[in-house]
Parts: structure tokens; C-alpha cells; sequence
């Protein structure tokens, strides 16, 4: 157990600094006042009974080695979530500007939904983390993506653990179709957002054009 509690400190701290970097994002678009790309960031290091899983379904030991660390990139797990669909390329593209991290892979979820109706943005990262034995670089994984994408997950997720991985096909087609109506929902709440920004464009426009107006009458008058 102890050993297990040496491998795994570095992944924990590893979730809590780039907690704090990733929620450091928010705060700095909020102080200059414009849209936050970034709504909530949630992290957690892989508890020992899902290390355990994977290791079954990867056919390799269960014991903390580097074959572990290289074939289960997620111990150290990231989630972003985002109020828009496009917000997820701002934050992507923010990550890939970064220094303090190196991306190894990227996969597109969002494009290219999973068959269960999945979606998401996944990057695979490098990151150093720093010990009392110096430097350690661990492999960490980040999920970007939206609240409704974030709703659908949770839920699916907690089903099949649930169903122990037999769910009934009907509930599967149901969460199909449901996954689809949550990717509507952030079509629908784009495009809400557009006409609104575009409104208010124009009623800015307006309002100074009317202004000036205005100002230009009185001139007159005077
Ligand atoms: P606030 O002001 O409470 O929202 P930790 O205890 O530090 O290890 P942490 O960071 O609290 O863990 O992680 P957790 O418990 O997974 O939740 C992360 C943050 O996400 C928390 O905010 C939750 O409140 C927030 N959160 C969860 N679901 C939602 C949601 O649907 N919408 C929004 N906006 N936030 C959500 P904070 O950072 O503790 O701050
Ligand atoms: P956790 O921590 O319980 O979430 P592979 O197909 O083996 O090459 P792999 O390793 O499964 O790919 O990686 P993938 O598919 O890129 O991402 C794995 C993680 O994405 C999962 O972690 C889930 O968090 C999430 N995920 C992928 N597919 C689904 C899905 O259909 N439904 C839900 N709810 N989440 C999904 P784990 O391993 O399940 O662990």
C-alpha cells in the first residue's frame, strides 16, 4: 500500500496544481471582463479499484511500474467544462499556447462522437511535476466539455456502472437519442447567444447613432 501511495503522489499533485492553474483561467477572463471560456474545472487522481479495472481489461500487472503509467495516461484526470460549444476551441487552443505542459495527443470526441453517443475533447498531456527527489514528468489526461455533454456523461457513466457494462439495448438507444438531444441543445443555445450578441450590436449601434443625433439638434437650437 505504501508503494502505491509513493506512485500516486505525483498524480495528486499533479490534479491539484493544474486545478488551481486551469480555475486561474477563469479568474483572469473574469477580471477583464469579458466571456469565460472556462464555467467549472473539476480533477481527480484514478482510485486504486478503476487502476485495478484497467489493468484487467490491459492484461498487465497491477503494480505501480512505468508499463502502468504509459498505459493508463488518466490517473492524473482533468474536466473542463464550458458553457459553448466553441468555447471548447478557445480552451484548447489556450492549452496548446501553454508552457508549463506538453500535449502528447489529442482526440476529438466532438467531431467524431464515440457509438454510445459520447462527446468530448480529450488531450493527453506531459507534466512535470516537482519532488523531493527532483523532477517527475507523469502523463495526465484533460476532458473538455460542454455543460449538456458534462449532464449526458455523468449520467451514462453511473448507468452503466450501474448495469455493470450489459446495458439493455433499449436503455442504450434511449441514451443515444438523448445524447443527440443534448448536442441540439448546445446548437440551439449558440445560436441564442449569436442573435443576442448580434441585438446588441445593433441596439449599440442605435443608441449612438441616435445619441449623436440628438446631440447635433440641441447644437442647433442653442
Ligand atoms: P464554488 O464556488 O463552490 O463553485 P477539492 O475539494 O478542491 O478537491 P473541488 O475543486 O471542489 O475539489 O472539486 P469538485 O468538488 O469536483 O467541484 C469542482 C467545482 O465545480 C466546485 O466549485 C463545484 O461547485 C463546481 N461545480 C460542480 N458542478 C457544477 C455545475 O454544474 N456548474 C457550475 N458552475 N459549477 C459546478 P468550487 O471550485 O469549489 O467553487
Ligand atoms: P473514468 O475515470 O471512470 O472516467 P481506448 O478506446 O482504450 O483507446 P480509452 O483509454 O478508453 O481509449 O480512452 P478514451 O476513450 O479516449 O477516454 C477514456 C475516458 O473517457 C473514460 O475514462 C471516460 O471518462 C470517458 N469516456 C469515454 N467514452 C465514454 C462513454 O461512452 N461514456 C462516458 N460516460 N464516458 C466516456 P474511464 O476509463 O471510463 O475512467
Amino acid at each position: 500500500m505504501r508503494q502505491w501511495g509513493q506512485f500516486l503522489e505525483p498524480y495528486k499533485q499533479a490534479v491539484d496544481e493544474l486545478k488551481v492553474k486551469f480555475k486561474g483561467l477563469r479568474a483572469q477572463y473574469d477580471l477583464e471582463d469579458v466571456h469565460t471560456p472556462v464555467e467549472f474545472v473539476t480533477g481527480r487522481v484514478k482510485p486504486l479499484a478503476s487502476i485495478y479495472d484497467r489493468t484487467l481489461e490491459k492484461g498487465i500487472p497491477f503494480e505501480p511500474s512505468a508499463e502502468l503509467a504509459t498505459e493508463l495516461p488518466d490517473i492524473a484526470g482533468l474536466r473542463m467544462m464550458c458553457q459553448f460549444v466553441d468555447d471548447i476551441g478557445t480552451v484548447v487552443e489556450t492549452l496548446r499556447q501553454r508552457k508549463d505542459l506538453e500535449i502528447v495527443e489529442e482526440r476529438d470526441y466532438i467531431s467524431h462522437k464515440k457509438p454510445s453517443g459520447y462527446r468530448s475533447y480529450h488531450m493527453i498531456i506531459k507534466y512535470p511535476v516537482q519532488t523531493i527527489h527532483g523532477e517527475k514528468t507523469i502523463l495526465a489526461e484533460i476532458q473538455i466539455r460542454t455543460l449538456a455533454m458534462n449532464f449526458w456523461a455523468s449520467i451514462e457513466h453511473s448507468l452503466n456502472y450501474k448495469y455493470e457494462g450489459e446495458m439493455p439495448n433499449e436503455i442504450r438507444l434511449r441514451l443515444e437519442r438523448a445524447a443527440e438531444a443534448a448536442f441540439q441543445l448546445d446548437e440551439e443555445m449558440s445560436q441564442i447567444r449569436d442573435e443576442i450578441q448580434d441585438a446588441q450590436q445593433y441596439f449599440s449601434a442605435f443608441k449612438e447613432t441616435a445619441t449623436r443625433s440628438y446631440d447635433q439638434k440641441d447644437r442647433r437650437k442653442r
